[in-house]
């Protein structure tokens, strides 16, 4: 496949609407040196770039941070608008700026002769009072259609995409960020991209905008370039453990001994990309003590999911297994059917993503393969779950013969009597076991109990310490019932999940950091109670 890589400028700059009764009627042009912009362009890979694409799909990277000036957060005037310079170095903010917004494109590819860009925006509060609602208006330099969004409302408009908070991002604390993103289909390559305030747009000077250059390379996708592990000393790492197999009913590591995965989930890797980053899986091993981060892809088209946007989610999800193999972290990359019930309606596509990930990871043994998250509904064990991994285990097999698999069992991951009492026939695979402590109590941690001393290897590869819907209250009896049995049984565990939404079950506040290195104020009360239990879990 002939890739071709694109370097890319994208400009940012302008004005920020602070609240909702904020109009920009007012708005001054300030001194040059009233706003700082910086716009920094990498290109990050030599002359690969691999997607699981089924078009072709080239990687592009550009960052453009600038930050934006406002009369203050409780004026209702806006003030700002900018012109900017381009330097690889920030600059101090200086006084009177309210916002800084980095705009990066993780991802574009080429679908029916059109460009898809994936924008993810970091907003962040750089003045001394929390903001209440925010607008930016992203003028794209062209028509586009938006394919997804998320964390954000969108409003199209000609070539000017509108972003509004939604409920939950509403509030950016001082010193805090939100994150938003937007995919969109437009007929040529997104060059630079302006922010305005309530529609007073700001020029993009020729000067702000790097050319764009073109790159391009034959090479086949190849495994990604990895730096040797960071060590960490810490309990159950890669370096250390190896590659893990199943004796009986429990996980090993590479000498037979047993081993435990306790770790964090992403939310949906297509809503929440944002904390999918190697800078938050780093905090979340040497500050919560994690030797394990699943990667949970949705799969249903309703999902966001799409035969236009899975090239992107997909690349996502790359990224983030490769962060994780540079951080010695074993990674569960989770094939997340839940709206389609049944594993058979993706299958194709199921098929075409673990023959790619199984081949290009086939020499990690940080990889591990979740191939269908929770099966529900009409989904049997019989007729749809046990013949689906009946193919799609030996695609992976075919690519990365000792690879640990883990199987979804019917009704949500809780039907694990189901594949005790016929089991696949292959080496090396564990059945998943989901639990919400709130929901789900006595009854299924006998079930495990049952399962387990018949020797069924059991992954608890997702829980939640709240209800099954992912809200209501936690329940921290039942979940220290479920510790306690999985810790006592070395059964592997992974919370869910890694996101800002608001929700009970998110480990983090609407606008945490995306970086990681999180204070307990920005930690959810989930987020805290899994800090301290990972983190002096013995
Ligand atoms: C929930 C999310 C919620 C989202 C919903 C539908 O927490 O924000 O709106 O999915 O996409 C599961 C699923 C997991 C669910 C979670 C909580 O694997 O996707 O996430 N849950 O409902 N099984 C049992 C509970």
């Amino acid at each position: 496949m002939k890739i071709s890589k694109r370097i890319m400028a994208v400009l940012i700059s302008g004005a920020m609407l602070l609240s909702s009764a904020c109009t920009d009627n007012g708005a001054q042009v300030p001194m040059a040196s009233d706003v700082q912009q910086t716009t920094s362009v990498e290109a990050t890979e030599s002359s690969t770039s691999s997607s699981v694409a089924t078009s072709d799909t080239s990687a592009v990277e550009s960052t453009s941070t600038t930050a934006v000036t406002s009369a203050s957060s409780v004026a209702d005037t806006t003030v700002s608008q900018s012109t900017s310079t381009t330097s690889s170095e920030p600059q101090d903010v200086p006084d009177g700026q309210t916002l800084s917004v980095t705009c990066t494109i993780p991802n574009s590819w080429q679908e029916g002769g059109m460009e898809c860009t994936q924008i993810d925006v970091v907003v962040r509060n750089i003045s001394d009072s929390d903001i209440e609602g925010w607008t930016i208006d992203m003028t794209l330099g062209q028509e586009h259609e938006v394919m997804q969004y998320w964390n954000t409302e969108v409003k199209p408009n000609g070539t000017v995409l509108s972003c509004t908070n939604v409920g939950y991002n509403a509030l950016i604390p001082t010193n805090g960020e939100i994150t938003y993103g937007v995919i969109v289909k437009s007929a040529s390559p997104i060059n630079d991209i302006t922010c305005s305030a309530g529609g007073s747009k700001l020029p993009t000077t020729q000067e702000n905008t790097k050319p764009v250059q073109t790159a391009t390379s034959t090479a086949a996708p190849s495994a990604p370039q990895i730096a040797p592990p960071e060590k960490t000393g810490r309990y159950g790492l890669v370096s250390e453990c190896g590659q893990l197999s199943v004796k009986g009913a429990d996980l090993v590591d590479k000498n037979g001994d047993p081993v435990q995965l306790r770790g964090i989930s992403t939310h949906g890797i297509q809503w929440f990309p944002a904390f999918a980053n190697k800078s938050v899986f780093k905090h979340l091993r040497d500050e919560w003590n994690v030797n394990v981060i699943r990667l949970a892809m949705y799969t249903g088209a309703g999902e966001g999911y799409t035969d236009s946007t899975k090239a992107g989610i997909e690349k996502t999800v790359q990224d983030a297994v490769d962060a994780c193999i540079e951080l010695d972290l074993y990674v569960i990359i989770d094939w997340h059917v839940l709206q389609d019930q049944s594993p058979q309606v993706r299958k194709a596509d199921s098929l075409r993503f673990f023959e790619y990930m199984s081949k290009k990871y086939a020499d990690h043994p940080n990889v591990i393969y979740e191939i269908c998250n929770e099966p529900n509904g009409y989904a049997s064990w019989e007729g749809d779950v046990k013949p689906y991994a009946e193919e799609v285990i030996p695609v992976i097999r075919a690519n990365d013969p000792d690879s640990i698999v883990i199987v979804g069992t019917p009704t949500w991951s809780q039907d694990i009597d189901k594949a005790l009492a016929s089991p696949l026939g292959f080496d090396n695979v564990m059945y998943a076991l989901h639990y919400y402590a709130a929901t789900h109590t006595d009854w299924l941690r006998d079930r495990l109990k049952t399962c387990y001393s018949n020797g069924l290897p059991v992954f608890v590869s997702e829980f939640g310490n709240c209800d099954a819907s992912g809200n209501g209250q936690n329940n921290w009896d039942q979940a220290k019932k479920w510790f306690e049995l999985m810790d006592s049984l070395n059964i592997s565990y992974v919370n869910w999940s890694l996101a800002d939404k608001a929700e009970a079950a998110s480990l983090l506040k609407p606008g945490a950091s995306t970086t990681g290195g999180w204070s307990d104020n920005e930690l959810t009360e989930n987020g805290k109670f899994m800090k301290s239990w990972l983190r002096d879990h013995q």
